[in-house]
């Protein structure tokens, strides 16, 4: 097939036209639920000299402009602590660009452009952050269930009503009984969204904030789908002090340089925090019951591919 046919046949797909309906009214109903309790949605960050590290940081986007080097963002993390100077509570649509290895081109869960609503609140615990998830993700679920009952029924998706408060098992709990593969395991093994929490300080990147009660271990959490769909949302309380945080920098081997601007405001006091962010394509695709995330959005692209 030609390039153009295969991206006109994904422009009048029913499957993809009924799965973005349903985002935008899952968009809408976490905006109305952020901004009824008080929630300040800011614009995203697309370009900025620093973002998240995630697993490797030399492996990134980057663009020139004016010969200064810009990233594109992996994640908002370190703009959201930064933003909390200026709002109690803020959350952003926040388009990242992960750069994956192509073997996740076929995991049906990967796409190397794909958007978030991330979150962060001024001295909130892992404890509010997990509860107000669980009213956001009850919330969203009911009102499409009521707003999309007919891209639903396309899909012969019959979504059960989730009753937080949610099961918890710890990273630790997880990998003793379900092995290496635990997130999937996990995902499969539950009919309501499960929280994986304490994550050991060596699996995450070194923002999330290490238990002083539990050392080695951060306060930090993953909430993953029932019926194998995987991870929906990942956050955590964060490292807020300027010490702890070059500490956290070091034992990752990672350039304090490259974190420069970050720790200057680190220096200058950061609000202790705690939020997540939550993959809009995945829980699009949970929420239609598809195989693949290609078919949440237009544009879809998949790691290891050359796409419009
Ligand atoms: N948004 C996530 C968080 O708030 C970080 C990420 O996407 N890596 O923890």
């Amino acid at each position: 097939m030609e390039k153009i046919d295969y991206y006109l046949k994904e422009l009048n797909s029913e499957k993809i036209k009924k799965a973005i309906l349903v985002q935008s009214r899952l968009i809408e109903a976490a905006r109305d639920f952020l901004t009824s309790e008080g929630w300040v949605e800011i614009l995203p960050v697309i370009i900025s000299p620093i973002t998240d590290p995630l697993t490797d940081y030399r492996v990134r986007g980057e663009i020139e402009c004016y010969g200064f080097k810009y990233q594109i963002t992996k994640s908002m993390i370190f703009h959201k602590q930064i933003a909390l100077t200026t709002f109690p509570k803020i959350f952003c649509l926040s388009p990242n660009v992960r750069i994956e290895p192509p073997e996740r081109m076929t995991s049906g869960r990967h796409l190397i452009e794909f958007v978030q609503l991330d979150l962060e609140a001024r001295e909130a615990s892992r404890e509010e952050i997990i509860k107000l998830g669980e009213r956001l993700f009850t919330y969203v679920i009911s009102r499409v269930k009521e707003t999309c009952q007919e891209e639903l029924k396309f899909f012969g998706r019959q979504l059960v009503d989730f009753e937080p408060p949610f099961p918890r098992i710890s990273y630790e709990q997880a990998l003793t009984s379900y092995g290496q593969d635990y997130e999937l395991a996990l995902s499969r093994s539950f009919s309501q969204p499960i929280w994986l929490i304490n994550f050991p300080i060596d699996q995450r990147e070194f923002y999330d904030r290490e238990d002083e009660k539990n050392p080695g271990f951060l306060v930090d959490m993953d909430l993953i789908y029932p019926e194998g769909y995987g991870e929906a949302l990942s956050g955590g309380e964060r490292e807020y002090e300027y010490g702890k945080i070059v500490k956290r920098i070091k034992k990752k081997g990672i350039d304090l340089d490259a974190y420069n601007l970050y720790l200057d405001f680190a220096k200058k006091g950061l609000y202790p925090s705690a939020g997540f962010g939550f993959g809009v394509e995945r829980l699009t695709r949970f929420v239609c019951g598809l195989e693949d995330i290609g078919d949440t959005r237009l544009f879809a692209k998949k790691p290891g591919l050359y796409s419009l």
